[in-house]
């Protein structure tokens, strides 16, 4: 009587990113990414000093991991091309060796009748483009967009689903606004000049794949991350809207409605935070928008307005404008720090529903990360209820905005198997899949025949 059914095809499966699952981080050609570098030079930034050397060895097993995937009902996957395998050299020559397995991993899928959703970037800057200033050099967008059309032209006839990009904005902030990701840099206007180039190139992607005529859509992955306010006074208020201008709609709105919030401009206008601009580029930004949008969310984001008056001296940061605000009781995945508000979900869908024209979407991330999951082994398989749980709790969300109008086309969980998570390794794992570091030794979680059965009867 309480069984809640998606709508007919919906797609339920996972995501993964190439530098977080392949390994074989410098075989067969492939040359350095930021990560493969940055792991090189500073180890110790790296929880446990695991690199991305090998990180979930995808590159050897993807036959068998695609069979797992099928086990478990996957019914569609996304994982990402990596630029510094298939253009080694960032433009000019591809490297055969890659098309081969990129075209093995395509095929292969499709024969287990799984849909490959393939994203072509996941914070991976190739390391002969980062030495000429990455998303700074206009160079660059031209280079990605080079290297987007060949991926097209390489994999198109196969690939329904393209994503430019995954989460443009956590190389912005982390890369250059927080300093916590290569290249560690404090500065907000190159953090602007980055964002902006950025999505001169997903528009630059866009363009070339309308050109060539692809029956496929063309997307972009976006971590939506409402923000609510403390309370309803107007200045926590304010604070609330100035995060969302400058987190979620910096990205949001130009491609989904072809321009940036005239908010948003002013505010970098007045503090001389603005990104040089060419003529012709709100063309660009213009034609960039999106058939699909992929929604990551994991967790709320709550402001408050300032409680201290800013140092104008110091240099422009978001902060200036919002004070976190912790709330009372919340609820807490306390491995990775993160607050989990399910409702989140369902504010995201219907904001897109009511301000973006109900744009066709799908929850591209979500999902649950635990610090030593093998305390929950039992007779050898990881018994991760709480994960089964967080997803339920999520998806009731997503069932309740489907059933009011919103266009929500499937569920990706973060992640197949437990995959290298960046500077934080394997500390927490967060797949349908468990993987033994030692022996590569894959088991299917309880999660993993829960979610077999959701997908076969679409719903719970
Ligand atoms: C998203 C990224 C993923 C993945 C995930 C989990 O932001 O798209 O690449 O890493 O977060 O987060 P974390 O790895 O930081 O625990």
């Amino acid at each position: 009587m309480n069984f809640k059914r998606f709508p007919k095809s919906f797609w339920w499966g996972s995501a993964t990113s190439g530098p977080q699952s392949e390994g074989a981080a410098l075989k067969d050609g492939k040359s350095h990414s930021i990560w493969d570098l940055w792991f090189e030079q500073q180890a110790e930034c790296f929880h446990n000093q695991v690199g991305p050397e090998d990180t979930s060895t995808f590159y050897e097993n993807w036959k068998e991991d695609i069979a797992l995937m099928k086990q478990i009902g996957h019914n569609s996957f996304r994982t990402s091309i990596q630029w510094s395998r298939l253009i080694p050299d960032g433009v000019g020559e591809v490297n055969p060796k890659a098309v081969e397995f990129y075209n093995n991993v395509i095929n292969e899928l499709i024969a287990n009748d799984i849909e490959p959703f393939i994203n072509l970037y996941h914070f991976d800057m190739p390391v002969c483009m980062q030495e000429i200033g990455g998303w700074e050099n206009r160079k660059v967008v031209d280079a990605y967009a080079e290297y987007a059309r060949q991926c097209f032209g390489l994999f198109g006839d196969r690939v329904s689903k393209w994503f430019t990009f995954n989460e443009p904005i956590v190389p912005v902030k982390q890369g250059y606004v927080y300093a916590n990701h290569y290249p560690q840099t404090h500065d907000f206007l190159k953090a602007s000049t980055v964002a902006y180039h950025t999505m001169l190139a997903h528009s630059k992607a866009v363009i070339a794949f309308r050109e060539m005529n692809l029956s496929s859509e063309i997307g972009i992955i976006l971590n939506l991350t409402p923000a609510y306010s403390r309370s309803e006074h107007p200045a926590d208020l304010e604070a609330a809207n100035v995060v969302d201008l400058l987190f979620n709609r910096s990205f949001l709105d130009p491609v989904t409605l072809g321009h940036y919030p005239q908010e948003l401009l002013n505010l970098l206008a007045e503090h001389k935070q603005l990104p040089l601009c060419r003529d012709g580029d709100a063309q660009l930004i213009g034609q960039g928008i999106v058939d699909l949008l992929g929604v990551n969310y994991y967790e709320p984001r709550r402001v408050q307005a300032k409680q201290h008056v800013v140092n104008p001296n110091s240099s422009f940061m978001p902060e200036w404008f919002y004070d976190p605000y912790i709330k009372p009781g919340r609820k807490m995945n306390v491995h990775r720090g993160w607050e989990i508000y399910e409702k989140g979900i369902y504010d995201i869908l219907t904001n897109l529903k009511e301000n973006y024209g109900n744009i066709p979407c799908f929850i591209s991330e979500n999902g649950m990360g635990v610090e030593g999951e093998n305390q929950f082994l039992q007779d050898g398989q990881i018994q991760d209820d709480y994960r089964i749980e967080f997803i339920k709790s999520h998806l009731d969300y997503v069932h309740q905005a489907i059933e009011e109008g919103c266009h929500c086309k499937g569920y990706h969980l973060w992640t197949f198997i437990d995959c290298w998570s960046w500077i934080n390794s394997y500390k927490n794992r967060y797949g349908f899949i468990s993987l033994d570091l030692e022996t590569q030794k894959r088991t299917i979680k309880k999660s993993g025949e829960w979610i077999k059965t959701v997908s076969q009867e679409n719903g719970y």
